[in-house]
């Protein structure tokens, strides 16, 4: 039998993490209320049919409660025509791709306390598990750090930043330095209220991170998104008739149809080769060579939700194993695919967390407008609009913009939206590929 890679790795890291937990370390997920359960996650958890992670809404409306592992795992890279799949047959079309070795985080929200250190183990999901929480709800995350079984030398704790918010104890700040971070075997509890009408807005499009060694854990995979809806949702405001909105803004300006996640990433497969091989890091040369929407590289980015099949090495053995699942754990869950319909409003979340490069994203064909920056609205002190038409946007890492796509009169057909840099538009050694995918446009 074919020895598996990850097998000797596993021992090692049971018996390493076994001596290394501290005796009162556990996995306990807080909720002050009770999860709903009627729906099909784990569980039985709602699952949000966006992005397919749980909503963590609970019997209280105000309280959303979260469960989040992290540790480490694998993903596959968009260059299909260099590294093809391995096995034609006996794997899913899909397959192949150069498999890079991340840290990372998944969802363990609805999963029994006892359970989510093996269900965690080579689950990381790229990008992480989006957040979405409303205008006035208490969210409480908890971390559990499961280890890295893959570089079981390695004792890292992780945290959760969610970047942008006004914390009022630093303690769930996030910052290894300044705050409490979850150790491997542990659990840690964020809290964080997100602040609505009348006391204040907090609405937008925000990131969030480990930051933990965040050069390294950020560059290695660690990264999500996190949407703060407004409070003025679900009513009519301006003639909005979906009556979804980036901002309570009063005025319905910056009401969408439709909203897609656009968080600009990048890989530099130096970095994480080494990183597997347990070799010094290349912090100093770090450079992204495989650049991505959420978590993909061009063509990836096109193909559906869960449309990625499980990462497998270059003999077709699953990376990512599962006992449950003999194809092992997906990893690349979130697409990059822009569907509309002609006339419709298309909200573009646009996020870079980058840890490299600034890079600047053109649409084409389509006026774009951008009402929000770092999840403000553009609005000036006297209450005036400050959105503006345009083509293109620059973002550095931590930055955030929320644009919106007007696509009144535009004729059906794919268009793309892409990173200018043509050294972003590859998938490392393969050119014609990277920070790339299609805006579809049908008739209505
Ligand atoms: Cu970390």
């Amino acid at each position: 039998m074919k020895r598996r890679r990850w097998q000797v790795p596993l021992g090692m890291a049971l018996v390493l993490l076994l001596g290394a937990m501290p005796a009162h370390a556990v996995v306990r997920f807080q909720c002050p209320a009770n999860l709903l359960t009627d729906g099909a996650g784990p569980g039985g958890v709602r699952l949000d049919p966006a992005t397919g992670f749980p909503t963590g809404e609970t019997d209280d409306p105000n309280v959303l409660c979260i469960h989040l592992t992290a540790g480490d795992g694998w993903v596959t890279m968009a260059d299909k025509v260099k590294y093809p799949n391995p096995d034609p047959v006996n794997l899913p079309a899909g397959s192949g791709g150069w498999p890079q070795y991340i840290f990372g985080f998944a969802s363990a929200t609805g999963i029994p306390d006892n359970d989510v250190m093996m269900a965690g183990m080579l689950a990381d999901v790229w990008s992480a598990p989006t957040l979405k929480v409303r205008e006035g709800q208490d969210l409480y995350l908890t971390l559990t750090n499961v280890g890295m079984i893959l570089r079981p030398d390695l004792f890292d704790p992780h945290s959760v930043h969610y970047h942008g918010f006004p914390n009022a104890a630093p303690i769930f700040d996030g910052v290894p330095d300044a705050s409490t971070v979850a150790v491997p075997g542990a659990s840690f509890t964020y809290f964080y209220h997100q602040v609505g009408p009348p006391d204040g807005d907090s609405a937008g499009t925000y990131m969030w991170h480990c930051h933990v060694e965040a050069t390294e854990h950020m560059q290695m995979g660690m990264l999500g998104n996190l949407y703060v809806l407004p409070a003025q949702d679900g009513s009519t405001v301006g003639g909005c008739a979906s009556q979804k909105y980036v901002f309570t803004d009063g005025d319905g300006s910056t009401c969408y149809d439709v909203d897609y996640p656009l968080q600009i990433v990048g890989f530099d497969q130096n970095f994480h080769d080494k990183h597997i091989a347990v070799q010094p890091l290349p912090f100093a040369s770090m450079k992204d060579t495989y650049s991505m929407f959420n978590g993909r590289g061009y063509p990836d980015t096109t193909l559906g939700r869960d449309a990625i099949p499980a990462p497998v090495d270059r003999d077709g053995v699953p990376l990512n194993p599962d006992p449950f699942n003999p194809d092992g754990k997906p990893s690349q869950r979130m697409s990059a695919l822009i569907e509309a319909t002609a006339g419709q409003k298309v909200l573009l979340r646009i996020s870079s967390l980058s840890s490299t490069s600034f890079h600047n994203i053109e649409v084409l064909g389509i006026p774009m407008t951008v009402v929000g920056k770092d999840a403000k609205i553009l609005r000036s002190s006297t209450g005036t609009n400050m959105f503006y038409q345009t083509n293109s946007v620059s973002l550095g890492g931590g930055q955030t913009a929320d644009a919106i796509l007007d696509t009144t009169g535009i004729a059906p057909g794919t268009y793309f939206i892409y990173a200018r840099e043509l050294g972003h538009l590859n998938n490392f050694e393969e050119r014609f590929g990277g920070m790339m995918t299609e805006i579809r446009i049908s008739a209505p």
